[in-house]
């Protein structure tokens, strides 16, 4: 038997299931981008505001294949939720998705939905690749194949950024007014990038839709949970535990965090009831996030990976990392954080190292350092800018990033490929795989201005940092680089 409306009763008391009737909820979100990140964290604020509102329901589109759709359809869009850490777990069952739609199979229906005058917000968890930008300028990246594509198919678009100007052009030729952008992904003012990248497309396309995008809402947002991909085991204990088949439940832990630029001319839910935080302006408490939490889990991610450490936990256990990581946050990373009055990031600090810490979470190193091209120049570099500024060392930063180079290589320390998975990857392995000395990587590497930007690129002491650091780790191993930590 399957999760769906009709087994909801069936469920074990402990399990917490809608407080709404899911039958009776329309739809008025369209996300683009229905991953576990999202089914973890907006899915659920928005749940727990329904029995207000149910005109908020969620439909969600995938953008490139079907797997969501057809695990969560015959369920009526329901999932499990397992909250879970060291000391305990909870169980929920979430209702705030309606419908799901598989973008490449219907484009035309995605178009219909986000046109439609009930939509009122479209939000995205697409990833940073999904902006079709240059990661070092923020910039519309024309020459990307989706955009060309876009450009020359209007009404079958690929991208996200296609599907939304079409939208919005259909809701201007029938006087609807334009929803409001929501954009939650890890990007730096990401609701500037994704308005930008949009604008541009529009005025490539027609200049007078480019002014009506001009006008349109694109709150910025900072979105904050650990949502490690759902493994068979997760389905399997899941199922098993709920007693009816749940075909893709979503592990996350405790902490969740949203905080939200208040600019909403459509209306939105009542999130707020829900501990969602919304404020004039979310630039602090975004590089605050992508700086400490994001910038910390890449250099988790490259050197645990490198270490051999499966997940996160496996990496915090190394030599030396806890130490490596805390001094990364303390001395390099916060100092160059604008001051959050009233904000204790001390205590917002320890509970990081706590939350790599969740022995519960099999969070995998190489999840997260997939695609570190368009991760690395919020997380880490841009940091490293500030620290060049200051005239400050970066020593951890570096050590990140050179860490990065030696896995985007493509060759691990016995020499076995890695399973690089990037836009870039291709690129970056064949500049560097051939070259066998850290000043000869570096160099090329370097070159890359799309990470690094013309700035970086050219910086000769960033550059013999890089090699002095990455020297070290092709010589010692990177076990024994972070154990140098202890
Ligand atoms: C992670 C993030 O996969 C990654 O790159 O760093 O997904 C991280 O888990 C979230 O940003 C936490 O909010």
């Amino acid at each position: 038997m399957r999760l769906s409306r009709q087994t909801l009763d069936r469920l074990p008391a402990t399990v917490e299931r809608p407080d709404y009737d899911p039958a009776r909820l329309a739809v008025g979100i369209v996300h683009l981008g229905i991953g576990a990140f999202h089914r973890a964290h907006q899915a659920v604020f928005t749940d727990a505001v329904l029995a207000d509102d149910p005109s908020w329901g969620i439909c969600g589109v995938s953008l490139r294949s079907p797997e969501t759709r057809d695990a969560l359809a015959p369920q009526d869009g329901l999932y499990t939720l397992k909250v879970q850490d060291g000391e305990g777990e909870e169980v929920q069952v979430i209702g705030s998705v309606v419908e799901l739609l598989c973008a490449p199979e219907d484009p035309e229906a995605v178009l219909a939905r986000m046109a439609n005058p009930a939509t009122r917000i479209v939000s995205l968890t697409i990833t940073e690749k999904g902006y079709c930008h240059n990661p070092a300028t923020g910039k519309l990246d024309e020459g990307h194949p989706d955009v060309v594509h876009d450009l020359q198919n209007p009404a079958r678009p690929k991208s996200a950024v296609g599907f939304i100007v079409e939208a919005l052009a259909r809701r201007a030729s029938a006087g609807v007014p334009p929803f409001t952008l929501l954009s939650c992904d890890n990007l730096p003012s990401n609701g500037h990038v994704l308005k930008n990248v949009v604008t541009r497309f529009a005025e490539l396309r027609d200049p007078a839709l480019a002014n009506i995008i001009r006008e349109l809402a694109s709150p910025s947002t900072m979105v904050d949970r650990i949502v490690p991909a759902t493994t068979e085991k997760d389905r399997s204990d899941i199922s098993a535990a709920i007693g009816v088949v749940d075909a893709w439940p979503i592990v996350t832990e405790p902490f969740r965090q949203w905080v939200v630029e208040d600019d909403f001319p459509l209306g939105r839910p009542a999130w707020e009831k829900a501990g969602v935080v919304f404020v004039d302006d979310v630039a602090v408490f975004e590089m605050m996030k992508l700086r400490l939490l994001n910038g910390s889990h890449s250099t988790l991610a490259y050197l645990g990976y490198l270490a051999g450490a499966e997940t996160v936990a496996e990496a915090m256990a190394l030599p030396g990392m806890e130490a490596l990581i805390e001094g990364l946050m303390v001395e390099e990373v916060s100092p160059t954080l604008p001051a959050l009055p009233g904000f204790d990031l001390a205590a917002y600090r320890r509970a990081l190292l706590q939350r790599f810490r969740n022995p519960a979470l099999r969070h995998r190193t190489w999840q997260i350092a997939m695609d570190g091209s368009q991760k690395l120049p919020q997380r880490l570099l841009g940091t490293i800018r500030d620290r060049i500024a200051a005239k400050a060392s970066y020593d951890r930063l570096a050590l990140g990033v050179a860490a990065w180079m030696r896995y985007a290589r493509g060759l691990d320390e016995k020499g076995a490929a890695i399973d690089v998975r990037d836009p870039l990857a291709g690129r970056i392995a064949a500049a560097a795989q051939p070259l066998p000395r850290p000043e000869e990587i570096v160099a090329a590497l370097l070159r890359v201005t799309e990470v690094f930007g013309e700035d970086l690129s050219s910086d000769e002491a960033f550059r013999d940092t890089l090699v002095r650091t990455l020297a070290t780790l092709m010589s010692k191993g990177a076990a024994a680089a972070v154990k140098s930590f202890a």
